[in-house]
């Protein structure tokens, strides 16, 4: 038998609602590679994060070139179900008729994409720009991203950020599905998860639902399949939250200490990152070919 697709290893575990899996964030190819090592399930190819690494802000900013050029690089070192943040579809149903393929071509196993107007504006900001495209041209971004890829389509609304409310949530999120969406992501940035918790009970469960909770990070995984309802949990910036805090910590000691000496201990060795590069399949390259 050929070996399963990343699209279907992530297909038959997002039905998977009361073991939901679970997605790290990732901003490089390093970071998916850690997070294969600690054993996610998935990566979240983060346009927060990606847009934080090149410290801008996650408003549309980066290119698509840019996102498809290091999704290709994860996929070359992370066998891991690749599901790539593409915010808006960088335009209408016609700009996402040609970028899904390319995402195909890079090697990822689905897309998200969202309900806002191009160009988007960070769900997580205090008064951000929110405004969302209709039911109806947001279905006709969905039709053309099912059309033109065998991807996944996780289509996300936006409606609780904007503020529009259950019954607009609901609504926009059964319309994604008869649209062909193959899951829905809810995203809600309230400080506690009632009303993530309220749509996942009101939801029909004609396809799984994704979940983001970084605003509200009381809720366990455990509680979450205790709803069987969704079928992927996405750690939305743990990484280079991570990295920031590991960095600032490090960069200060060095300067206050006036040496590298005290950090030794509390940061990788660098055999470790020789280890991460892949350093033991080059020994294998030098000593086949190296004459
Ligand atoms: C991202 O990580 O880019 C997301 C999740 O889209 S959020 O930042 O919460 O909108
Ligand atoms: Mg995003």
């Amino acid at each position: 038998m050929p070996p399963q697709s990343t699209t279907d290893t992530l297909r038959a575990a997002l039905h998977h609602a009361t073991v939901p899996s679970v997605a790290m964030s990732a901003h490089n190819p390093l970071v998916a590679k850690l997070a294969l090592e600690a054993k996610f399930h998935a990566i979240w190819v983060s346009g927060f994060e990606l847009s934080a690494s090149y410290a801008v802000p996650d408003a549309s900013i980066l290119p698509m070139s840019a996102i498809l050029e290091m999704t290709r690089a994860m996929s070359e070192v992370c066998s891991l179900p690749l599901i790539v943040d593409i915010d808006t579809g960088f335009g209408n149903a016609v700009n996402v008729a040609y970028a899904v393929p390319r995402f195909a071509a890079a090697g990822a196993a689905a897309v998200v994409m969202e309900d806002k107007m191009f160009p988007k504006d960070s769900s997580l900001r205090a008064e951000g720009r929110h405004a969302l495209v209709s039911i109806a041209e947001f279905q006709g971004k969905i039709a053309a991203a099912k059309a033109s890829s065998t991807l996944l389509v996780i289509a996300r609304t936006e409606a609780l950020i904007a503020g529009l409310g259950q019954d607009e949530a609901i609504r926009r999120g059964v319309a994604y599905a008869e649209a062909g969406a193959d899951a829905v992501l809810i995203h809600s940035k309230q400080k506690t998860p009632d009303e993530i918790l309220d749509f996942c009970k009101a939801w029909p469960g004609t396809v799984p639902l994704v979940i983001v909770p970084t605003s509200y990070p009381q809720l366990s995984f455990k509680q979450v399949g205790e709803l069987n309802k969704v079928g992927l949990i996405i750690c939305g910036n743990h990484a280079i939250r991570a990295a920031v805090s590991g960095m600032r910590r490090t960069f200060a000691r060095i300067l206050e200490e006036g040496g590298i000496g005290g950090v030794e201990e509390e940061i990788a060795p660098v055999s470790d990152i020789f280890a991460l590069q892949g350093d033991a399949d080059m020994r294998e390259i030098e000593k086949k070919y190296l004459r």
